[in-house]
């Protein structure tokens, strides 16, 4: 294949930092084409919908006049688990409505939802024969909401995950070693076993139940779970259904934050955890960062730390440009509806997606070492008739009129995508494009220009 080398920015560097790699650990190792093949509607979606939504939700975020709480808050405010489990008899959702979750998540141009079967606090939210510790036993509301929520995701024509973390706080297998609390769980060897076959009966259930084409581990760096436990699980899940997409975390090897494991891990993709990667990791890596759309993942009232439309828009589009998924976070209420200002945000994400969004999906990413001081470049490949395209995002709209862009190629056609019809002078002088811009901005937030690049002879 050749590669076209139509963008040529000389004050940029292109990417050349040694490539990690993971591996899925399957007993014939799969090639690069194959694994692309199967992640391939994960890479084009580039934007989903993240849910933690638990028992958490019933305190949401306060307890005995402590208002920062979120999903951590049975740990946090060490909370007895007698006293915890009384929260399931307060969650009765009766607002819940999937459809309506489904319908804003694809309003909002998001192509995934991977939502919470079971966080820290060990509460399955789904009706399970793994622990009478669920939505379906202990809950007013007397049956699961994962079934429902992937069915009403399908009807929108998204795809499904789900979230489910190894670590269990109320498990009797496992008990606290505080103070070190980012590890708050010792394993008693004699129920190891049965802990880990509870763990299959539920992710089967859930593979089996909801049709989950991502499993989204967390919780994994508990010191019990170690790489064979995570090899073991990835070949018992591939051996369910061949084609699932799993993260880095069904192994603790994302060494922090930053999500990023080495050559040779378990899982398929990368989990930067509230952060950006300052560049993207090369062809054949995958990575999602997630990111809340306030301080918390799991509901907490008072927190109104929202981040404003044009920080979601701008991110979103940082993401692309680097080649990643963003996985956007919103904590649902124990009675059921995604809080007003998240609905808000999805919808102005939705709308500069309806204008924009071919300069998301399906893009790569540009590989280079430092954005343009304007804002982002995203790429579609020539392809399927399809000349090279270049997208760029444009945050500071110029003042003087005119976008400056250091590329060799020739243009054979410059727009906006907000004024598709309407074709823009592109000159190139000295090695630099000069593009002649309407004096206003059609998006404060980010307007995109398509660039579609002569084809080389
Ligand atoms: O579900 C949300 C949070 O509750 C959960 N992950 C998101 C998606 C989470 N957030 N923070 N933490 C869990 C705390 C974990 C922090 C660390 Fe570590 C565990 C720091 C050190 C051990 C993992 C392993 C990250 C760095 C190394």
């Amino acid at each position: 294949m050749r590669v076209p080398l139509l963008l040529l920015i000389a004050t940029l560097a292109w990417l050349g930092s040694p490539v990690p790699r993971l591996d899925a650990a399957t007993p014939a190792a799969e090639t690069a084409d194959a694994k692309a093949e199967r992640m391939q509607w994960w890479a084009d979606a580039r934007f989903g919908l993240f849910l933690h939504w638990g028992l958490y939700a019933v305190p949401a975020g306060e307890w005995k006049g402590k208002r920062d709480y979120g999903e951590w808050i049975m740990e946090e405010a060490d909370i007895p688990k007698a006293e915890y489990e009384r929260f399931a008899s307060r969650f009765d959702p009766k607002k819940y409505d999937p459809d309506a979750w489904a319908r804003a998540a694809r309003a909002a141009g998001m192509k995934y939802v991977v939502i919470t079967s079971k966080h820290h606090e060990g509460f399955a939210m789904w009706d399970t024969q793994g622990t009478d510790y669920n939505i379906a036993r202990r809950t007013p509301y007397g049956k699961g909401v994962l079934a429902p929520l992937a069915d009403a995701v399908r009807r929108q024509g998204l795809h499904f995950g789900v979230y489910y973390s190894i670590m269990d706080w109320h498990d009797p297998s496992q008990r606290g070693n505080k103070p070190n609390v980012l590890n708050p769980t010792l394993i008693d060897p004699a129920q190891k076993a049965r802990y880990v076959r509870d763990m299959k009966t539920e992710l089967k259930e859930l593979v089996q139940q909801t049709g989950a084409e991502i499993l989204w581990f967390d919780g994994e760096w508990v010191d019990w779970w170690t790489r064979e436990d995570a090899e073991d699980m990835v070949a018992y899940l591939r051996g369910l259904k061949p084609d699932l997409i799993i993260n880095n975390r069904v192994f603790n090897s994302r060494g922090g934050m930053g999500g990023i494991s080495a050559e040779g891990m378990p899982g398929d993709f990368h989990t930067p955890e509230q952060e950006v990667p300052a560049a993207g990791l090369g062809a054949g890596e995958y990575w999602e960062s997630c990111i809340t759309m306030n301080r918390h993942w799991g509901y907490n009232r008072h927190d109104q730390a929202w981040k404003s439309d044009r920080e979601l828009i701008r991110m979103l589009v940082d993401v692309a440009s680097k080649g990643g998924n963003l996985l956007l976070n919103i904590g649902p209420t124990a009675d059921g509806e995604l809080p007003a200002p998240a609905l808000q945000r999805l919808d102005a994400i939705g709308r500069w997606m309806q204008v924009n969004g071919e300069a998301i999906y399906g893009t790569q990413s540009t590989a280079l070492a430092q954005a343009p001081a304007w804002g982002r470049i995203t790429r579609k490949p020539a392809g399927d008739g399809q000349p090279e395209r270049l997208y760029l995002h444009v945050f500071d709209w110029p003042t003087d009129g005119v976008l400056r862009l250091p590329l060799a190629g020739k243009v054979a056609e410059a727009v906006l995508l907000a004024e598709p019809g309407v074709a823009l002078r592109a000159e190139t002088s000295g090695g630099e494009l000069h593009l002649q811009l309407p004096p206003k901005a059609p998006d404060a937030d980010a307007s995109v220009i398509r660039l579609t690049l002569a084809q080389e002879h």
